[in-house]
């Protein structure tokens, strides 16, 4: 690889309907475009996954931007790469902003695909041809989630997951649970509850659902631990884990028995591959979770979701889920409950220029 520039893009899309968590409410989002350019033409695109505020990771998109702009950019202006594993391993240097990290390795890795010319979900080892695809309800009403959930599953969503939070779990999940007997129902709690509500964890036993995702502390695995021995649901892990030193831990000690993998949150594809590695040589399943993401990183999910852990459907939703209009081409569509995993070299979709152009609020053009 020799790269001949760096552009940046920072844009911002409004969210077609408010999506609500116990963390807070995302109307608006903004998020951060890299373009690398190779001397010989080729580009790779990654996409900053980091929000506007830091209410789900300690990142934002300006503390991303700087990371990448005075930091790991220079890495990767002084230290020519030929490999994404390469970067990665420069970027070990750098304490945590696994966001701004995977933005930037997740770029090479489509460069590095296209170069080769070959699609990146075999590049990394993907075995999959389509993808079950999952879809999530984050409403703070009854009312609101049965609405979705019907129109979801008209679209053909194999698999549900909704917000929780201790004023909106049992009540909610069983009005749920009574309408759709056989639907995979996870629930997902951003951490909204502590072991003084085992009780009520323990209730939601009976509402069969596939899992809890993060009940409890955002950086917790000795509590998981603890709860998962008191309650039969399966917990699932995705704040806690930001690094495959914490998947390690979280396995070894019980803290849970599935895994949410998303490289934006564990810095890249690399990592990602070494905790769905491990995983699989350990019989713990794996999903790839969502960040509200565009279509750069929707099309990275889709390659990452081909890796063979990978047996339980994750956010991987169309693009239409939340955007009038993608900045990808075409659009990621959801066909009988599957996405199709391109085979076209690299993330396997092109940019939708000017959708792109429209959305843009800044542009930084780093030459090498
Ligand atoms: O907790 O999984 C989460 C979105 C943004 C940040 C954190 C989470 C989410 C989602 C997935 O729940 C939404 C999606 O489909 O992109
Ligand atoms: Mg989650």
């Amino acid at each position: 690889m020799n790269i001949a520039a760096i552009e940046l893009f920072v844009i911002e899309m409004p969210l077609k309907s408010p999506f609500i968590s116990h963390l807070g409410t995302v109307q608006n989002r903004e998020g951060i475009i890299i373009k690398i350019i190779d001397k010989d033409g080729t580009s790779g695109y990654g996409e900053g996954v980091a929000f506007s505020t830091p209410w789900y990771t300690e990142e934002t998109v300006k503390t991303s931007l700087h990371i990448m702009m005075d930091i790991l950019i220079p890495l990767l202006q002084q230290n020519p790469i030929d490999h994404p594993e390469q970067a990665a391993q420069l970027f070990q240097f750098v304490r945590r902003n696994h966001m701004a990290k995977a933005g930037l390795e997740t770029a090479l890795w489509d460069l590095y695909a296209k170069k080769k010319g070959q699609p990146l979900s075999k590049i990394i080892g993907g075995t999959r041809k389509k993808i079950a695809s999952g879809v999530v309800v984050a409403v703070d009403s009854l009312a609101k989630a049965l609405k979705q959930i019907e129109s979801y599953l008209e679209e053909g969503y194999q698999r549900i997951k909704v917000k929780i939070n201790p004023q909106q779990d049992y009540d909610f999940l069983s009005e749920i649970r009574k309408r759709y007997p056989n639907l995979p129902i996870m629930a997902d709690a951003n951490s909204a509850y502590t072991l003084n509500d085992i009780e009520k964890l323990k209730a939601l036993d009976e509402l069969d659902l596939m899992m809890i995702e993060q009940p409890l502390g955002v950086d917790d695995i000795i509590e998981h631990a603890k709860l998962q021995k008191e309650i039969q649901t399966p917990i699932c892990l995705d704040e806690s884990i930001v690094t495959f030193e914490d998947a390690r831990k979280a396995v070894e000690l019980g803290s849970c028995k599935v895994i949410n993998i998303k490289a934006g949150r564990v810095g890249g594809l690399v990592e990602s591959k070494r905790i769905h590695d491990y995983c699989y040589e350990h019989g713990v399943p794996v999903w790839c979770g969502g960040m509200i993401e565009f279509g750069i990183s929707r099309a990275q999910n889709i390659a990452l979701a081909s890796l063979p852990g990978f047996t339980i459907p994750g956010d991987i939703s169309a693009s239409s889920r939340f955007w009038d209009e993608d900045i990808i081409m075409p659009a990621v569509n959801v066909e009988n409950g599957y996405v199709s995993v391109p085979e076209a070299p690299g993330i396997g979709y092109s940019i939708n220029e000017k959708r792109l152009k429209e959305t843009t609020t800044f542009k930084k053009i780093i030459k090498f």
